[in-house]
Order: structure tokens, then C-alpha cells, then sequence
């Protein structure tokens, strides 16, 4: 089947006052879609038409050379901003907060502290020149912060992405993510963000990554 725009998992304008309705229809309804309709442009036509997109991202080196750049970007954008959406619940009914458990120890024993992850994190986001996201990935079953370019993302590899590993937290830090609300303040938007991760599913992600 073809790649297809998930429906977002909450109202668009659920994640107010951190996150905008405007910016959220416009973000999925716009911006994630064309995403979806390029990526099957691309792709129509080929054995990787009906793949499955995570599949596509972590076989970019396999696909005809002018499928490549195409994918990278699309599917890149396609995969990056589903898994976003399901990062985010609205503020107090499942965004915000600390996360516990193994994901909370591991974070704590990692990066020295929950504000000292929310630190690097933000710092990761910040330090992207231009469009891009900050992660944290799990890698060999350890904790790490990352960033890449556009939307490239760490599952396509060290070779392509600059980085590896699988994302359990990824923040979009292109302008379409913030420039309505907030304009060119970046960390304002980083730092508002965090009343909308959900946890839970961070936690969910950790544990399927294998995270210990
Ligand atoms: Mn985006």
C-alpha cells in the first residue's frame, strides 16, 4: 500500500498554548502531507512503492540512485513526523511531566539529571543550523543525544544521517514547527515544548528499542 497521512492522535489544537493550532494544521495537514504525496511519487513504479516506510530509511544505500535524494527527504519526512505526532499528548493528560521507570533511571544515570538531559537536548535542537531535528536515540542499548540535518533521521545510518541508533524522542526544529507562534525564537519553542512530551510513549519506544 502506498504511504498514507496519519490522522493526528489528538485535536489540532489539543497541545495549546505550547503548540498553536495554526501551526499544527498547517504542519500535518500541509507540510506532513507533502511529504506522503512526494515520497509515493517518487516511488511509484518501483519494488519500493508498497514498502514499509521505516524499511525505506534504513535501506537508502539499495535504492536507484534517483530514488535516493527523493526518499531521503519524503520518506525521511513521512516517518520523522509520525512518530512526532505520537510524541506529544496534550499538557497534563499525558504530555509533561518527567518520564519514570527505566526510561527516568536511564536518563538520570546517563545525562546526570533530568535537567541536565532537557539541557542537551535543547542544546542538540539549538546547535542545528537551519532545518533539522534533535533526537534521543538508543544505541547498543545505551541513551544518546543527537541531531540531524533536514529529514535525515539516525535509522538511515552514521553514513548518511551523521548519527545511528533507534529514536525514542525526536524534536522537529524546522521553522514550519514554530514560526507562527514563536518566529525566529527557537529555544522558546524548545523549551515550551517539553509541557507536550508524552512520556508514555517514550517509554513504550524505549522499551521496544531495547533500552536497559
Ligand atoms: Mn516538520
Amino acid at each position: 500500500m502506498p504511504m498514507t497521512l496519519p490522522a493526528l492522535p489528538y485535536d489540532k489544537a489539543a497541545l495549546e498554548p505550547h503548540i498553536d493550532a495554526a501551526t499544527m494544521e498547517i504542519h500535518h495537514g500541509k507540510h506532513h502531507n507533502a511529504y506522503v504525496t512526494n515520497a509515493n511519487n517518487a516511488l511509484a513504479g518501483t519494488k519500493w512503492a508498497d514498502a514499509d516506510p521505516v524499511a525505506i530509511i534504513k535501506a537508502l544505500a539499495e535504492l536507484p540512485d534517483d530514488k535516493r535524494g527523493p526518499a531521503r527527504n519524503n520518506v525521511g519526512g513521512h516517518v520523522n513526523h509520525s512518530m512526532f505526532w505520537q510524541l506529544m499528548a496534550p499538557a497534563g493528560k499525558g504530555g509533561g511531566g518527567e518520564p519514570g521507570g527505566a526510561l527516568g533511571a536511564a536518563i538520570n544515570a546517563t545525562f546526570g539529571g533530568f535537567a541536565q538531559f532537557k539541557e542537551k537536548f535543547q542544546a542538540a535542537g539549538a546547535g542545528r543550523f537551519g532545518s533539522g531535528w534533535a533526537w534521543l536515540i538508543v544505541n547498543a542499548g545505551k541513551l544518546e543525544i543527537a541531531s540531524t540535518a533536514n529529514q535525515d533521521n539516525p535509522l538511515m545510518g552514521k553514513a548518511i544521517a551523521g548519527c545511528e541508533g533507534t529514536p525514542i524522542l525526536g524534536l522537529d526544529v524546522w521553522e514550519h514547527a514554530y514560526y507562527l507562534k514563536y518566529q525566529n525564537r527557537r529555544p522558546d519553542y524548545m523549551a515550551a515544548w517539553w509541557n507536550v512530551v508524552n512520556w508514555g510513549k517514550v517509554a513504550e519506544l524505549y522499551a521496544q528499542a531495547g533500552g536497559k
